[in-house]
């Protein structure tokens, strides 16, 4: 069975949390003059909420109890949210964000070889295709049979809606897929929606906890570069390309 490939954006296909959402707030609270700047440690505590908005909002009743809230204070979020995103866009359109080791080779594989490929996040729509032209392919947007992104659903990641918008927009049953995530919040909403998961971890979420996935490794891993396997079995293979997520997939459906 060959499965469609279903990827989380952000810390999966790149560690654009550290390198480029964390320097695009800091860069929209300077423009807002707001004295408030968040460092990679303060950021790794921030994450366990998903969501820009929610994010800031999160720090705001957690950090700030005193900071005098402005009378619309979704409208004030709204706006630094997008500055956010406009220095976050000119950050990855510069194409200094790289891929994560196997990113390319596996994606551009699973594209040549006719795969069903989609992607299902919790950041703003811009965001991904931004960084799919800049950095996988210029055409690379409509490899994707659907992209699934931001507010496009009510709950975001822990909860498993937009995986189950990506698998109702594309007429697919879960165990025909693989998830490809790098949070825990990211596993939870995977499984929930009852997709077999591969963990490619990092810095921020290597401490976290990852039962339930079929393979936990380190990354994706290069012929040159091989992947550590953290949890989980994958024979004597060293990097993830298609023959291997067939084999993983059939291994997850013989124990359902
Ligand atoms: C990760 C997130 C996002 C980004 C911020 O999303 O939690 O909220 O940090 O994105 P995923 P926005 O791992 O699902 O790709 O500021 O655009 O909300
Ligand atoms: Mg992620």
């Amino acid at each position: 069975m060959t499965p469609a490939l279903i990827f989380d954006v952000d810390g999966t296909l790149a560690d654009t949390e550290r390198d480029a959402h964390l320097v695009a707030f800091n860069e929209a609270f300077a423009e807002f003059c707001l004295e408030w700047y968040w460092s990679e440690t303060l950021y790794g505590e921030l994450l366990a909420v998903t969501g820009g908005k929610e994010r800031i909002k999160f720090y705001l009743d957690q950090y700030l109890p005193d900071f005098p809230r402005p009378d619309d204070l979704d409208g004030f979020i709204a706006d630094l949210h997008k500055a956010k995103t406009k220095y976050y866009n000119n950050l990855i359109a510069s194409g200094k964000i790289p891929l994560r080791p196997g990113v390319k080779r596996l994606i551009q594989e699973a594209h040549e070889m006719g795969l069903r490929l989609a992607i299902a996040t919790t950041t703003t729509l811009e965001n991904v295709t931004t960084l799919l032209e800049a950095s996988l392919d210029p055409q690379s947007v409509a490899w994707f049979e659907v992209i699934g992104a931001g507010n496009v659903v009510p709950k975001k990641k822990p909860a498993p809606d937009i995986y189950r918008y990506v698998l109702e927009k594309m007429q697919l049953t879960a165990k025909d897929c693989i998830a490809f995530e790098d949070s825990e919040n990211g596993l939870k909403a995977a499984s929930a929606a009852g997709l077999p998961t591969v963990i490619t971890i990092n810095d921020y979420t290597c401490e976290q906890d990852f039962t339930g996935a079929l393979v936990v490794l380190d990354h994706l891993g290069e012929p040159d570069r091989p992947f550590s396997v953290i949890q989980g079995d994958v024979g004597t293979a060293q990097y993830v390309d298609v023959a291997l997520t067939k084999l993983i997939l059939t291994n997850a459906n013989k124990f359902i």
